[in-house]
């Protein structure tokens, strides 16, 4: 059987992600592909478990080397038991979130040594990723002011506009080391427009994998 495509979305506050990962799923259903939609942190029973630690306000002066270690946890928990299943079992899966996102917030916004990052991911991942990741990418502003419509922050919305600009940095820089993975959308475009750009993109993704002609 042919194994699916892990497909990821990356961007900072108030970038669109759920709309894009909605899109993702009408290209991927109108292919007739099997699919499954997750998240992180979260993704499985325990995984949900600990992303609502994660976000708890709650838990603010949570220590940075706890928080990359729950990331990690909550990442092994979902790769083992639902996403090299899913992929083997023919299905592609598309994540709101991964690794990307441990790189940019403890790495980049917290300043976590990106060697620690790097060791975990080796221990936990053992050299698994993403096929194709798109990156919402938008001025930290912009974000924010979107973010802010919404109700209360959780306990990373919780934190200044210094933090979120070490974040994209932290993402772009990524972006650019990988230029066959990731693909940057403009995320300050209108809906209709960032719609159009996924649409056009995973459909060309689809037509690589040789799921369809
Ligand atoms: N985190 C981490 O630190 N390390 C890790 O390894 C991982 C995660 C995996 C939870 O993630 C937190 O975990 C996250 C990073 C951290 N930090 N925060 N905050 P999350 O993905 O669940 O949380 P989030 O980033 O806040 O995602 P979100 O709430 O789902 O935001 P979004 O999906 O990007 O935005 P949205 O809800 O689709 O859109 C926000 C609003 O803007 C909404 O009213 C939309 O209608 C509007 N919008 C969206 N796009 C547009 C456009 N193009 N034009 C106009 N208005 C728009």
């Amino acid at each position: 059987m042919k194994r699916g495509w892990f497909i990821t979305v990356e961007g900072g506050e108030g970038a669109g992600k759920t709309t894009v990962m909605e899109t993702i799923q009408a290209v991927l259903r109108e292919a007739r592909l099997p699919v499954e939609m997750t998240r992180e942190p979260g993704g499985t029973p325990l995984g949900e478990e600990l992303r609502g630690i994660l976000l708890d306000p709650r838990w603010q002066g949570m220590h940075q080397d706890t928080e990359l270690l729950l990331m990690f946890a909550a990442r092994a928990e979902h790769v083992h038991r639902r996403i090299r299943p899913a992929l083997a079992a023919g299905r592609w899966v598309v994540s709101d979130r991964f690794t990307d996102a441990t790189y940019a917030y403890q790495g980049g916004g917290r300043g976590v040594d990106m060697r620690r990052i790097e060791a975990l991911e080796d221990w936990t991942l053992h050299g698994f990723g993403p096929d194709r990741t798109l990156l919402l990418d938008l001025p930290v502003e912009t974000g924010l002011a979107r973010a802010r419509q919404r109700g209360e922050p959780d306990r990373f919305e919780q934190e200044q506009q210094a933090f979120f600009e070490r974040v994209r940095a932290a993402y772009l820089e990524r972006a650019r080391r990988e230029p066959q993975r990731f693909v940057r959308i403009d995320a300050a475009l209108d809906l209709p427009q960032v719609r159009a750009a996924v649409w056009r993109i995973v459909r060309q993704w689809v037509r690589e994998s040789g799921a369809v002609s």
